[in-house]
């Protein structure tokens, strides 16, 4: 073969619906099942049975309340209109309280609605991990799935809760929407110094970046020696001869160095969990411990310090508040 490329599944198997392993809580599993030959390009040509289960409903729940709450507030924000709705969706924000009202129950309309959405988005994303956690024990698999995430939960609760309770303030939460949150965390960089100053932000990056070069590097491999049944990888981990060991071999040739069929594995879980699992730990750092990456790095030594070219302004954060017009005072 002068030539072997392997980028889009081109077969397609298709007999009778494979039907799923007996399980004790059978009857929260759907019966029908069909095919599609579309996503049958990418992955599996059968749909479903899907497993609904009580956490899964409750979740699905929870977080159909979360979008509805954010939906309306964005809608109510530009007068009900459907058009105005559309035109400006990307735009548009549920806002968390005002830093003024502190951790405090906030009325709806100064941060109550975004309180109330964050909880049930927040009950809908653990039910789901209860889920993701079940659903492997019931199937007698490990709980790597669920473990990673675990991480992300922790980044996004360090972001919208445990940082915000330790700073004393909702305020300091992100806000729903798809640029306001963009905004959010460009102003988070800035009131701070920089965050690319931040060590844990770096630490993040770098298991980023990395996570995308080791899945191409692994999905290329494996890929590459698909036609030598090289996808029937775990099999192949322990013989000789196999074309899991040819894509080691090419590893250990071009660069010196291979990780096992197994280990690859483990290589790319670890960088996926700890890309938002030191991320959180930089988030909760900013502004309890470190208030200014850039003067912290600075007295670190590695960020130069630059010549006072402005006079010095005072630092907003020791500032009063800014001055909130009550409702009441206009009226
Ligand atoms: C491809 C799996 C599917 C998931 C998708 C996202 C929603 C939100 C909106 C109700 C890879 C589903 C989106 C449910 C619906 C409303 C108003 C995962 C895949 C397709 N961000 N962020 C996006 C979230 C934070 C940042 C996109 C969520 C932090 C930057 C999407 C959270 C910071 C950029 C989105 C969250 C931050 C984005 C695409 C929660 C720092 C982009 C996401 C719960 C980490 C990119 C316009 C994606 C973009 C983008 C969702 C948190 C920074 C809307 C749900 C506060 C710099 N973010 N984000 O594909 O295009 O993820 O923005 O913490 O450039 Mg974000
Ligand atoms: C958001 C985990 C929560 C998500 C969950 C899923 C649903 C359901 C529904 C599909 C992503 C929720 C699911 C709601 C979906 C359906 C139906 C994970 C999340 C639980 N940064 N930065 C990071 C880079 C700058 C800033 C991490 C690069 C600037 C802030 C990452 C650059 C400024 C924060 C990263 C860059 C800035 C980050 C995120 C380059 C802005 C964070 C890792 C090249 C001007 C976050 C420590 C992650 C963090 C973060 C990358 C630049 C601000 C590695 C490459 C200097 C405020 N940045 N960044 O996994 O952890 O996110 O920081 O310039 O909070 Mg950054």
């Amino acid at each position: 073969m002068s030539e072997y490329q392997n980028i889009f599944t081109q077969i397609q198997v298709q007999g009778p619906p494979e039907h799923p392993i007996p399980i004790a809580d059978q009857h929260w599993r759907t019966r029908g099942t069909f095919f599609s030959r579309l996503v049958g390009r990418i992955g599996s040509a059968q749909f479903g049975p899907i497993f609904l289960g009580g956490y899964g409903i409750a979740s699905a729940f929870c977080f159909f309340i979360a979008f509805e709450i954010i939906g309306l507030n964005m809608w109510a924000s530009v007068g009900w209109s459907p058009t105005e709705f559309v035109r400006q969706l990307p735009w548009l924000a549920l806002e968390p309280p005002p830093p003024s009202l502190g951790l405090s129950l906030p009325p709806l309309n100064q941060g109550g609605w975004w309180l109330m959405a964050g909880f049930f988005l927040t009950v809908s994303i653990l039910l789901w991990w209860l889920r993701t956690f079940q659903r492997a024990k019931a199937l007698g698999m490990g709980t790597h799935v669920a473990w990673a995430y675990a991480a992300a939960i922790w980044l996004y609760l360090v972001l919208g809760f445990i940082r915000p309770v330790l700073m004393g303030s909702w305020g300091e939460a992100v806000p729903f929407g798809i640029f306001p949150h963009l905004d959010w965390t460009a102003a988070f960089s800035i009131r701070y110094g920089n965050l690319f100053y931040n060590p844990f932000h770096a630490l993040s990056i770098a298991f980023l970046y990395g996570s995308t070069l080791l899945f191409a590097m692994h999905g290329a491999t494996v890929l590459a020696v698909s036609q030598l049944g090289g996808d029937r990888e775990v099999g192949q981990i322990v013989d000789r001869g196999t074309a899991a060991e040819r894509g080691a071999l090419f590893w250990r040739w071009t660069m010196g160095f291979n990780a096992t069929f197994e280990s690859i594995h483990r290589w790319a879980w670890w960088f996926a969990v700890l890309c938002p699992l030191t991320g959180g730990i930089g988030i909760l750092l900013t502004g309890t411990v470190v208030d200014n990456w850039y003067l912290w790095a600075v007295k670190h030594n590695f960020a130069p310090q630059y010549p006072a070219v402005y006079e010095t302004v005072p630092d907003p954060a020791t500032q009063p508040l800014p001055y909130v017009v009550d409702p009441k005072e206009k009226s």
